[in-house]
Formats: structure tokens, C-alpha cells, sequence
């Protein structure tokens, strides 16, 4: 009989054994299961502050806060003893058939205050892929009561990412995942994303912002605005490899919206909870969403825990209407949710924003924004604690590579986790989005393992022949 694992870091097994279970019975997301059985998996035993420690003893720094949301960093006891406390006390009720409880209610009541504008409601989900679901669902339900049924289109954005269910992987804009399973579902459309660096061409950044905002107005006027429910973007892209977009692409978007009767979701699932140095991307941006979706940073990943925040003028809709056929089991879940305001609680008392905002953000800006002058770096963009590098063989014509897209950056990362740095590569640029409590001492830390990172893949690129331009 195989072993099976206990609870203790490594079960008493090496890592052989475990990458031997793992590659035997876990099917993992986004992987090519043959590859990575054949390389053997890296097992992931602690975390403490932005350091992770893997079965092998390498103490890891964690450029990329687990997946863009261990706010707070690892390792906080007050967030396992929420967790402990609220089991004991009710470890599970739901929030269907007129009930609640008090962990719920106090973590929306800590949500309305935190949000901007009259986004004073939450729907609760269990991740930001079933809250994007919710908000298909919603701004429908929303324009039927308001007399409008023909308004159930939704505009979004081509390398967006909204999620893995059916509705977050139509509403994202990723040509692989459209291309598995006949997605996207009907009535969801897309226009392109403000990607200034691969998509610029000859355009100034600023003369593109406005370009590629306006692709929206065309799209409202070929849909016909009277078929349109709502434009749904992330403030700054994440998962499509922190596109930061021209300065003149908000403004133009916010005139865009203001003319038309259309909702906007504001997808805040990697911007929200201090990541760009504010509360919420959409507030550096100056923007009024009627929607935020809302996970990752919400509990600092400790508790599995989404949601969408709802505009007074909706929430007012959804009043008057009849019921809303739609919840998860776990909407609401109280241990997530007990989790979730301890985390926000933290945030608030250690001033984590600010953090971002005043200390951190500003100087990871200055060292990464440096490394634009790296021979292998074709831009090097943040927002807060959000950043990536363009990778290019020929920094002066942008130029992609010319072997296949992302053969640069998977050398390039895979380089980066063995210097013992956490950098994850979207096709060639290399991202990074660390706990937001990481300190300068740990920027500077960060920035010295890229560097080595770097240099060691522009040799590594050169040697193989792989430097040069499609
Ligand atoms: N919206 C945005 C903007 C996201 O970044 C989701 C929705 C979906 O959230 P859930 O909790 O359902 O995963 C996300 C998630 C990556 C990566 O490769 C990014 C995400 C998830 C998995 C991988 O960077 N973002």
C-alpha cells in the first residue's frame, strides 16, 4: 500500500515520494501534466513573512504572494486563531432562506466603509470567478427589471482574466481557454487591451491609450447601446502580465461610459485591497465602477473568499425586483469571512496602503523601473506593488522574439526560481506582485535576484541563438 502523507511538513516522505503521489492522483490547474510529472513538482512546505520554504530546504522569496494575494505576508497567527476561534463558535450556516450571521454582516458592513462612492453592498461568492459569474447574472437581472431585457452584452477585453468558470473564462479574454470547451458563451464580446509595449506600433503610448479606448465606443455603437449591459475591466491587468495602460486610456474610457446608459464592472480581484497603493485601483484611476469583483486580498488568501460590490443605485434595483435566483452554499462563509476582517482589520492598524502607497510602491519603482536599462528588458512598468518586464532581443524596435512566444520567459523563469525568487513570465515579460508588507531591505533582495536572473538568461539566450528578432 503507497504511503499516504500525515499532517507533519513533509509526511515522513522525501521529495521523490511526494512528487511521485502528487504526479500519480493531482491533477493541477493550468498544467501540462506529462511535463511536469516528468520534472517533478516543487513542494511548498512554509511561509513565513514574503519567505516560503520548499521540501528541499530553499528558503524562497516570494515575488508573486502565492497567486497576487498574501497581502498581509505568511505566517500571521491572528489570522489562524480568527479561523480557530470562529470554527468552535459556528463553523459553518448559510446565508440563503432569510439567515445570517455575525461574521458576515460585520465583514460587508468593513466592505461598504472601505469601497468608494455608494458601493455599499456584497454579494457574497468563494472566489472571483464565481463573483464574476454573479455579475453576468446580475446586470442582466438588473436592465430586465429596469425594462430593458435587450441589454444583456458585455463588452470586456481581449488578454483579460476574469476567472475559470464558464462565465470568468467567456468574460477573460484568453484565446487558449476560449479554445477548450466553445467559449465564450453568447452575448459576451471583446475589444483589445491597452497593451502599449507588443501592440503600440508606431502610435505614441498616449495617442494609443485614446486608440484603444475608443475601440469600446466603436464596439457600443456596432452592438447597438440599447444591447449593451456592461464593459468589464481590470483597473490594471494582472494575469495578462501587469499591463499598466497609457495614461490617457482611463479618462477616455470614463467619457466613453458617461455617454452611454451601460454599467461597468471594475474586476478589483488583483488590484483591490491596497495592491496599486490604494484601497482599489479603480480609485488611482479616478474611476466610479457600479461593480467591483472582489477575492484574493480580501482574506490575504488564507480563507477561500470572493464577492462583487454593488452600487447603491443597483442594490435599490434589486430591492423593488422579485428574488434573485442565484447563491453559492458558501456565499458568506463564516470562517472566511471572520478570516477576511481580521485580515482588513490588520491592514487597517498596520496601515498596509500607505505602505504600498508611500514606502514600497515608490521604491520598487525606482529599482525596477531601472532595469529598463537591462540589454534583455524592453520596458519595465509597475503600479504599486504590481510590475513586469518586457523581454525583447531588440529593446529600440519593441521587437518580440523570434522562436516561439514565451520560450524567453519560461529560461527566464525557470532561471528566477532556481536564484531562489518567485517570477513568473506571461509569454516574455516577467511579473511580480509581492506581499505588500515587503519592506526596501527585501525590495533590494528582490531586484538583486532579478538582476542575476537576467543577466544569466541574456546569456543563456545568446549562447542558444535565441536573441534574436522575429
Ligand atoms: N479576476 C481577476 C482579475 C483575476 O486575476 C479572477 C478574476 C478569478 O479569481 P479566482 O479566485 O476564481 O481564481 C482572477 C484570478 C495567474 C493567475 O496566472 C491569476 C488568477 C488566477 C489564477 C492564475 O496569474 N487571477
Amino acid at each position: 500500500m503507497t504511503a499516504i502523507p500525515n499532517r507533519t511538513a513533509t509526511g515522513g516522505l522525501d521529495t521523490a515520494a511526494l512528487q511521485a503521489l502528487d504526479a500519480a492522483h493531482h491533477l493541477h490547474p493550468f498544467t501540462h501534466h506529462g511535463e511536469l510529472a516528468a520534472k517533478g513538482v516543487r513542494i511548498v512546505t512554509k511561509g513565513e513573512g514574503v519567505w516560503l520554504t520548499d521540501s528541499e530546504g530553499n528558503e524562497i522569496l516570494d515575488g508573486m504572494a502565492g497567486l497576487w494575494c498574501v497581502n498581509v505576508g505568511y505566517g500571521r497567527t491572528e489570522l489562524a486563531e480568527a479561523a480557530y476561534a470562529q470554527m468552535q463558535e459556528l463553523p459553518y450556516y448559510n446565508t440563503f432562506f432569510q439567515t445570517t450571521h455575525v461574521p458576515a454582516i460585520a465583514l460587508a458592513a468593513t466592505v461598504a466603509r472601505l469601497a468608494p462612492g455608494d458601493l455599499d453592498h456584497v454579494f457574497f461568492a468563494g472566489s472571483g470567478s464565481e463573483a464574476n459569474d454573479t455579475n453576468i447574472r446580475l446586470v442582466r437581472h438588473y436592465w430586465a427589471e429596469m425594462g430593458k431585457p435587450g441589454k444583456r452584452v458585455i463588452i470586456s477585453r481581449r488578454n483579460a482574466y476574469h476567472g475559470s468558470t464558464l462565465g470568468g473564462a467567456s468574460l477573460g479574454g484568453m484565446q487558449a481557454m476560449h479554445g477548450q470547451g466553445g467559449l465564450p458563451i453568447p452575448d459576451v464580446v471583446h475589444i483589445d487591451q491597452p497593451a502599449w509595449f507588443a501592440e503600440g506600433g508606431e502610435m505614441s503610448p498616449e495617442e494609443f491609450g485614446i486608440a484603444r479606448a475608443r475601440q469600446l465606443e466603436a464596439k457600443i455603437a456596432e452592438v447597438g447601446a440599447e444591447n449593451v449591459a456592461a464593459f468589464i475591466a481590470e483597473p490594471v491587468q494582472g494575469a495578462g502580465g501587469v499591463i499598466v495602460p497609457p495614461d490617457s486610456y482611463w479618462p477616455e474610457v470614463k467619457r466613453i461610459l458617461a455617454e452611454h446608459e451601460i454599467l461597468f464592472i471594475a474586476d478589483e480581484v488583483i488590484t483591490g485591497f491596497g495592491r496599486t497603493g490604494h484601497w482599489f485601483g479603480s480609485e488611482g484611476y479616478g474611476l466610479a465602477p457600479d461593480i467591483m469583483t472582489i477575492a484574493k486580498g480580501l482574506s490575504s488568501g488564507y480563507q477561500p473568499i470572493g464577492g462583487s460590490i454593488v452600487s447603491t443605485r443597483i442594490a435599490e434595483v434589486l430591492n423593488e425586483a422579485g428574488e434573485f435566483f442565484h447563491g453559492y452554499t458558501y456565499s458568506g462563509h463564516p470562517v472566511a469571512c471572520a478570516v477576511a476582517s481580521e485580515n482588513l482589520r490588520i491592514m487597517e492598524e498596520e496601515r498596509v496602503v500607505d505602505h504600498v502607497h508611500d514606502v514600497a510602491g515608490p521604491y520598487l519603482a525606482e529599482k525596477w523601473g531601472a532595469l529598463a536599462d537591462h540589454p534583455l528588458v524592453g520596458e519595465a512598468v509597475s503600479k504599486g506593488l504590481m510590475a513586469s518586464l518586457a523581454l525583447t532581443p531588440d529593446k529600440a524596435a519593441r521587437a518580440p522574439f523570434a522562436g516561439p512566444v514565451g520560450e524567453a520567459g519560461f529560461i527566464t523563469r525557470e532561471i528566477s526560481f532556481g536564484n531562489n525568487l518567485i517570477m513568473r513570465h506571461v509569454g516574455d515579460r516577467m511579473i511580480i506582485a509581492p506581499p505588500l508588507v515587503i519592506t526596501p531591505d527585501e525590495i533590494d533582495l528582490l531586484i538583486e535576484r532579478a538582476v542575476r536572473t537576467l543577466d544569466m538568461a541574456h546569456d543563456k539566450l545568446r549562447a542558444e541563438g535565441m536573441l534574436k528578432a522575429a
